[in-house]
């Protein structure tokens, strides 16, 4: 059993039943000239966190835990962006339209891919997702049952919009959910301080949060009981 001195109490997990969840670290809300540039948002906030993200990558796979890769992606013939999603917002460039990374938010464009830094790995799950909750309309839930997976640490983009949205469909299935501060951004620093707030509040109402240094120490507790 693995301890991590989280907030608002410690966040206990065996590395078996736990799985990494980077939420959409694509170039699409990470670079400029994606989906996020083009909603109006500086993008740079969210490149800073690549670092941490990547040490708790490299850490997490080289402890032999689950990791999961979502991006936010839809089908080129876009059946699958309904038109409440397309038409919301005063975009530069909507869902589906050409970029200077081809066509946003779809899949298979050079948008869509994952940043390098954090590649997916051979026999790493790499799912697109249309919506914002990563459980929504893709096999994530059979996945993870099959693996044994009860626990969740999640990383990635942005904070109150994809990953919080994935946490509370992660907490309505019964996973315990931790959610890294210093591997999430959003556009709006008011928006992620928020969201760190409600996750914890009442008690773990949505899960806890900690930072990638309170994660990595607990992880290196995990290696140092097996040896
Ligand atoms: N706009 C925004 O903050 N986010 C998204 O549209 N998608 C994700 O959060 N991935």
């Amino acid at each position: 059993m693995s301890e991590v001195d989280a907030r608002p109490f410690a966040f206990r997990f065996e590395l078996p039943s736990t799985a990494l969840v980077i939420i959409d670290m694509q170039r699409d809300f990470v670079e400029p000239g994606g989906f996020g540039e083009s909603l109006g948002n500086d993008v740079r906030p969210l490149q800073a966190i690549l670092p941490a993200c990547r040490a708790v990558l490299q850490a997490w796979r080289a402890a032999g835990g689950t990791v999961v890769h979502t991006r936010e992606a839809h089908r080129a013939d876009l059946s699958d962006c309904p038109p409440a999603k397309r038409e919301r917002g005063a975009p530069r460039l909507r869902i589906g339209d050409a970029g200077p990374m081809g066509r946003i938010l779809v899949a298979g464009e050079p948008g869509n891919q994952i940043v390098p830094e954090l590649a997916p790995a051979a026999g790493e799950i790499a799912l697109d997702k249309p919506g914002k909750g990563a459980f929504y309309a893709t096999p994530l839930q059979e996945l993870l049952q099959e693996r044994g997976i009860t626990h969740l640490v999640f990383m990635g983009v942005t904070t109150e919009v994809c990953v919080q949205t994935s946490m509370r469909e992660a907490n309505d299935r019964g996973y315990e959910c931790l959610l890294l501060e210093d591997c999430t951004e959003s556009y709006f620093p008011q928006f992620k301080a928020a969201t760190l707030d409600m996750v914890r509040a009442q008690g773990a109402i949505v899960g806890w949060t900690a930072t990638s240094a309170q994660l990595l120490q607990a992880l290196s507790g995990a290696a140092t009981a097996r040896c």
